[in-house]
């Protein structure tokens, strides 16, 4: 259904909903030809609402009003009316039982919102504004209901129904088909309800509370897929009992269950004891799944749970406070991710996302706080700014508050507020209430869009033996948003001297004798310019600044060469020692783009500085291989403006080609000393062994001698596991090795059974940086393979080649753009939120040089120019083109 004007809504304009609904009793008939949907609703007025008239307004769309009652009595034409996404029922009582049927058709709903059919089973996604597809309904989540569920079907089909909370009653009907009834009793809003139907298997396990309860724990899943279950149920226990202890949550019903489903718009959801997922974020084994996977499981299962505290017992008052569950329930996930591997890695992974995607998004004309002000579609707010940034606004309460009173403020929230809908605002008054902290300017955070720029300066007066930091802050503007003011930014910095950091004592700060590590310190950077004066400092240090990436903000400090090979060597931060290659990996590729191709030579400390890197068995070699791998072309991209997507590339390959040839020896050494035969574990020590061997693989394939190209080959011939199976064929495909064509034809014979492999082969097809990739994308479109209304089949080869693959859409010809926009415009009328998460690439034409620019211009045009596009597409094409 398309919008015809598509209405933006205002933060300012929230108001109490006038009714509320204290319960929500649904019946489902699940038909091959359509669904009959009976509800009974418990209403009464909202005694805090404005008065106003006897009105009722309910949410509803595409579906078909077969009856309406109200108290038993049919509701006349003239009391009601339907217009837009609402029904309109004139004259109701303060309290009244509203009964209504609709009609709809999951078999035709390809937009995977509300109830709809993937391969064979029914589901439902209703988050963000789902439910209003299945029935009218106050679908907002500050209206929560205690529902009870009936489904209806087949039993031959549909041996498995479900839905929230607990199973009441499962009878069989005499015509084949069969019913369940479920109970769930903690009120809930309508987008966390679920519904399944479809001929499931299932493993089980279970899971005894920290009270002594026992809860019962089900993943659903065709039966093909029941050996690919066992990561996610661990990961499920580790995330239960680490909640537990972490933050003192117990779960709270007596079943818990998790169903894959292959078509999805988004990893998972947190419905109510029912979560349902994107078979990509659950399914894992050795032989189908990479490491990266098997990270990607556990870190989403964890996820999904956490919401059960942090978005379901506590929810959002209204769609602008989203960040409120999804920014804290992402930084706790990755609290759990790193406490489960490597820490660093982990944070290193995190800042990585959010300088590349977060800091474009908050340069972009979708820029928005992490509580946004306004909206056209809620769906186009799912954001790295809702979801990261947000996560790191909550990590900065954590730095500021420590984790004692962090944990303080956490249980105040959610004592204070559970099973109700609350704000943003209600999450920072519970740590200013539990902490004593005065958070007032920090707050800024939750209103002000767009990334801080902090320039820091260092002097050492050597006769007062004082070292002085200067800090400026400074936010450009953002659409709507033209003058920021100071934020209040947790600098964390530590002083290196010669043997080790240096003791800190901040002039004006008495010195805490209770503080043992006293060699790190938080700095409060509040104003617009601010100095730190330390004293007694003998020697002048090397600042190690914004350590842990205290804060999501872009640094500058005028380091010398020497300065960060230091800092790279011997900073005890393991993320300003990855941080400090990469200014020195973005030095050196800025350096090979002005060179000419012949005369670049490689700088040889650099070169010295990734041997002893190499050399070095006492290294964590996780972070060995992250430092290795030169900073990606999309943070080059945030970082050399106006981008030349070739002119970095070229330089990016002619370093890596340097880098390969002068140390062959030495990564030939590590890929040999890091192959191993062990039984695979999807474990850190494992993972960060794999990952240096095969960061060291793609560096050897740029080497042209013979040993050097049979070890792809050898390891795609010999892997009993898919993260060095997938290493060996990228790096067999991206280089053109004489083997790639019968690998990926061999690779294709093997896996074709297994759709999440096969989106694996469309990936590295598409993400290939030579030429031609453009043509071979459409023709993979055409595979049998290849559906268009599967999403992750979408990401895996349009998504993939727009977003990843620079080179190949910055295409001169501007053919990639086109193909997007055609893509996108083809897309809008099945899959309006797919659509218009593939167009994101178009949007940030702004930053690239003046030719792309008007064809990436032409692109966007040629999609606004579709009659009826989607409020989704529309409001992401007319803000980026928006002067
Ligand atoms: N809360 C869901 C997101 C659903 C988005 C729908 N447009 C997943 C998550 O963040 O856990
Ligand atoms: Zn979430």
């Amino acid at each position: 259904m398309r919008d015809a004007q598509p209405r933006t809504i205002y933060l300012k304009d929230y108001r109490e909903p006038d009714y509320l609904i204290d319960r929500t009793q649904l019946r489902f008939e699940l038909a091959e030809e359509s669904t009959v949907v009976d509800s009974v609703l418990t209403l009464r007025r909202n005694p805090n609402a404005e008065p106003g008239p006897a009105e009722l307004t309910l949410h509803g769309t595409e579906l078909e009003l077969l009856a309406l009652e109200i108290d038993g009595q049919p509701v006349a034409q003239e009391r009601r009316r339907i217009s837009g996404e609402t029904l309109h029922i004139e004259g109701v009582p303060d309290a009244f039982t509203l009964s209504c049927r609709t009609q709809i058709r999951p078999q035709e709903n390809t937009s995977l919102e509300g109830l709809y059919k993937s391969s064979g089973m029914f589901c439902t996604q209703c988050e963000a504004e789902g439910f209003r597809k299945i029935t009218y309904y106050l679908d907002r989540p500050d209206v929560m209901s205690e529902f009870e569920v009936e489904i209806v079907a087949e039993r031959s089909r549909y041996p498995v129904l479900l839905s929230n909370g607990n199973l009441t009653v499962a009878e069989e009907l005499e015509d084949g088909r069969h019913r369940t009834v479920w109970h769930d009793p903690f009120p809930k809003p309508a987008y966390l309800f679920a519904l399944v139907a479809g001929d499931l298997s299932r493993v089980s396990d279970c899971f005894t509370t920290c009270s002594g309860r026992e809860v019962d724990l089900h993943i659903y899943v065709e039966d093909k897929d029941l050996d690919k279950c066992d990561h996610a149920m661990t990961s499920l226990k580790n995330a239960m009992r680490w909640d537990e202890k972490v933050y003192g949550r117990e779960y709270d019903l007596d079943i818990f269950n998790i169903v894959a489903v292959d078509d999805f718009n988004m990893g998972a959801m947190e419905n109510k004891s029912l979560n349902i997922f994107n078979t990509s974020c659950v399914l894992a084994k050795p032989e189908t799944t990479t490491d990266l996977g098997f990270q990607r499981v556990e870190g989403v299962v964890a996820h999904e749970y956490f919401h059960n505290w942090s978005g379901n017992r506590v929810t959002c008052r209204d769609w602008f406070q989203l960040s409120l569950k999804e920014g804290f329930t992402v930084f706790r996930d990755a609290q759990f991710s790193s406490d489960m591997g490597s820490a660093t890695v982990k944070r290193v992974e995190d800042v990585s996302l959010l300088r590349t995607a977060q800091f474009a998004e908050d340069a972009g004309p979708m820029a928005h706080p992490i509580r946004p002000d306004s909206f056209i579609e809620i769906s186009n707010f799912y954001t790295v700014t809702i979801y990261e940034k947000g996560a790191e606004v909550v990590r900065m309460l954590h730095t500021l508050l420590g984790p004692e009173d962090f944990r303080r403020g956490s249980d105040l929230y959610f004592e204070r507020h559970d099973g109700q809908a609350v704000t943003c605002e209600d999450f920072v008054k519970a740590m200013e209430d539990a902490s004593g902290r005065d958070l007032g300017q920090f707050r800024l955070w939750y209103s002000q869009a767009g990334t801080p720029r902090l320039k820091v300066a260092g002097y050492y007066d050597a006769d007062s033996e004082t070292y002085t930091l200067t800090v400026q802050q400074q936010c450009p503007p953002t659409p709507g948003q033209a003058e920021k003011a100071p934020m209040h930014i947790p600098l964390a910095v530590a002083l290196l001297g010669e043997a080790g950091a240096l003791r800190l004592e901040l002039d004006g700060t008495p010195a805490d004798p209770e503080t043992s590590d006293n060699t790190q310190m938080v700095l409060d950077v509040t104003e617009s310019e601010q100095r730190f004066v330390f004293n007694n400092i003998k020697e002048e240090p090397v600042p190690s600044l914004l350590r842990g990436f205290s804060a999501p903000v872009k640094l500058d400090y005028d380091y010398s060469r020497q300065q960060l090979l230091r800092l790279m060597r011997s900073d005890s931060d393991g993320f300003c020692r990855w941080d400090a290659s990469q200014v020195l990996g973005v030095a050196e590729i800025r350096r090979a783009m002005t060179a000419d191709a012949d005369s670049y030579q490689v700088s040889e400390d650099l070169v010295d500085a990734f041997r002893a890197l190499l050399s070095d068995d006492s290294l964590d070699k996780a972070m060995v291989a992250l430092t290795l791998q030169l900073p990606s072309e999309a943070y080059l991209a945030e970082v050399i403006e106006p981008v030349d997507v070739h002119g970095i590339y070229r330089a990016r390959e002619a370093v890596r080609y340097a880098l390969a040839e002068s140390l062959r020896d030495v990564l030939m050494a590590c890929y040999r000393a890091n192959t191993s035969d062990e039984v695979y574990r999807p474990e850190a020590d494992q993972i960060a062994q794999r990952s240096l061997k095969n960061t060291a693989l793609a560096y050897l394939m740029l080497c042209d001698d013979d040993e050097c190209q049979g070890l792809a080959k050898a390891q795609f011939d010999s892997s009993q596991n898919m993260t060095d199976r997938l290493s060996a064929l990228t790096a067999l495909v991206h280089n053109l090795h004489p083997y790639h064509t019968e690998a990926l034809w061999r690779f294709y014979q093997d896996w074709q059974h297994e759709p999440l492999v096969v989106n694996q082969w469309f990936q590295v097809q598409a993400t290939n940086r030579q030429p031609g990739t453009l043509e071979t994308v459409k023709e993979l479109m055409a595979h049998p393979a290849f559906d268009i209304r599967n999403p992750n089949k979408v990401r895996a080869l349009i998504g993939a080649f727009c977003a990843q693959n620079t080179v190949n859409f910055h295409q001169s010809d501007g053919a990639a753009y086109q193909f997007l926009a055609d893509q996108v415009k083809q897309l809008d009328r099945s899959n309006p939120q797919i659509a218009s998460r593939l167009l994101v690439p178009l949007t940030k034409w702004r930053k690239y040089l003046p030719g792309a620019q008007t064809l990436m211009k032409d692109a966007l045009n040629s999609i606004m120019a579709v009659p009826e596009l989607s409020s989704d597409v529309f409001e992401v094409v007319s803000k980026s083109l928006q002067e």
